[in-house]
């Protein structure tokens, strides 16, 4: 599985004549490791070697992922420690455990050539001037983030799983649904759901919102909102990490639904599925925007649409593509991007509808499963 995706770093170092690369966000150490923590991959040309370098307490902890993701062989954990350990070291008997005194940037430089050209993909600008100061040091950031834009088929059935985790759980929230319940109480559901199936965690703060509140895209759950017995509507935005991936959808509810919100929601519902119509490979992200776009001008409801219209979803709940009005990415096979244009009318309520669509040879395939016309 993963192995491959650490050829496409070599190919890459290969491509830009560099000594090596180093890959330290810990969602990109993750995508090519397994291991989720702090840590840093290095790549060295001249040995052809990668080494996952961690600080000493997550040592058996980043064995242990390699373990899983049968990458014992093509990786080697080496531990640091900015200043020894004092009280020497239990597990320093055993004949893989490599720990080298010093600090990150220190034990990465060392492992390469003064003055070569190495490839970085970090948001530490302290490590980018310290590796600054002995090599030529190039940005890679882009050229990683297109990689993780494009889904393995064993990533997408992690998302898929991520995504069936969410929509059970909503389910038991929304059967929930009581006059006396708060948002916050609902969005407490909805968490404790997502971990009992197997979720390792929220993709982000779950979001439930009543009534006047739905007109805030990020609604914060209030433990004093109740949903009480006028009609009102009700929208949740939730996602769940399955083994380290994410999933991300949106639903707006309304029982006993007045005429008002019944044509804004038939108008968001229509965007979504315009929008989706429009994805396929080789379409620019714009224009997908802008088919979700057209449909809600032509409901006059256009100026209250006020963020962008979806973007990618994996390891991060927010990656590349964006889908916004001024992106030029091209979409390719393999991409998982929400589509979930949003109504947002100041004073009155706002409806927002995401589903999880994967770009198809032929056209998109939407993961989410759950209902989308609530009302
Ligand atoms: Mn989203």
């Amino acid at each position: 599985m993963r192995h491959a995706l650490l050829q496409k770093l070599r190919s890459l170092a290969e491509q830009r004549n560099a000594c090596g690369i180093v890959v330290s966000t810990e969602a990109s150490v993750f995508y090519f490791t397994g291991f989720r923590g702090p840590g840093y991959l290095v790549y060295s040309i001249a040995d052809d070697s990668f080494t996952l370098l961690v600080p000493a307490l997550e040592f058996l902890r980043a064995k242990k992922a390699l373990t899983e993701e049968a990458l014992e062989g093509y990786l080697d954990v080496v531990a640091f420690t900015p200043y020894g350990l004092p009280g020497g070291l239990a597990l320093d008997a055993t004949d893989d455990y490599k720990l080298v005194t010093g600090r990150a940037s220190d034990v990465i430089s060392s492992m390469f050539q003064d003055g070569c050209k190495l490839l970085v993909e970090t948001d530490s600008i302290t490590l980018v001037k310290k590796l600054e100061k002995s090599f030529t040091v190039e940005d890679v950031s882009g050229a990683v983030e297109d990689m993780r834009a494009t889904k393995e088929p064993w990533e997408i059935e992690r998302i898929e799983v991520a995504t069936e985790i969410a929509e059970a759980a909503l389910n038991t929230a929304i059967s929930s649904l009581e006059a006396d319940m708060s948002e916050a109480e609902i969005a407490a559901i909805i968490e404790y759901e997502m971990r009992r199936r197997g979720a390792i965690d929220h993709a982000f703060p779950t979001i439930v919102a009543f009534g006047e509140n739905t007109v805030y895209p990020h609604a914060e759950p209030s433990p004093r909102r109740v949903l009480g017995y006028k009609p009102q509507p009700v929208l949740i935005d939730l996602g769940a990490v399955y083994k380290g991936y994410c999933s991300d959808i949106t639903r707006t509810l309304m029982d006993g639904a007045t005429t008002e919100f019944r044509k804004v929601a038939e108008a968001v519902h229509e965007a979504v599925y315009t929008a989706i119509d429009a994805i396929r490979p080789g379409v620019s992200a714009h224009e997908v925007y802008e088919a979700a776009r057209r449909v809600l001008a032509s409901n006059g409801l256009d100026k209250y649409f006020i963020h962008s219209l979806g973007h990618g979803v994996g390891i991060e709940v927010h990656e590349k593509p964006r889908i916004s009005y001024r992106s030029d990415v091209e979409l390719r096979e393999g991409m998982v991007v929400t589509v979930e244009p949003g109504v947002y009318i100041p004073g009155k309520f706002g409806v927002r509808i995401e589903e999880l669509v994967l770009v198809t040879r032929k056209g998109a395939r939407v993961l989410s499963r759950f209902p989308s016309i609530l009302w």
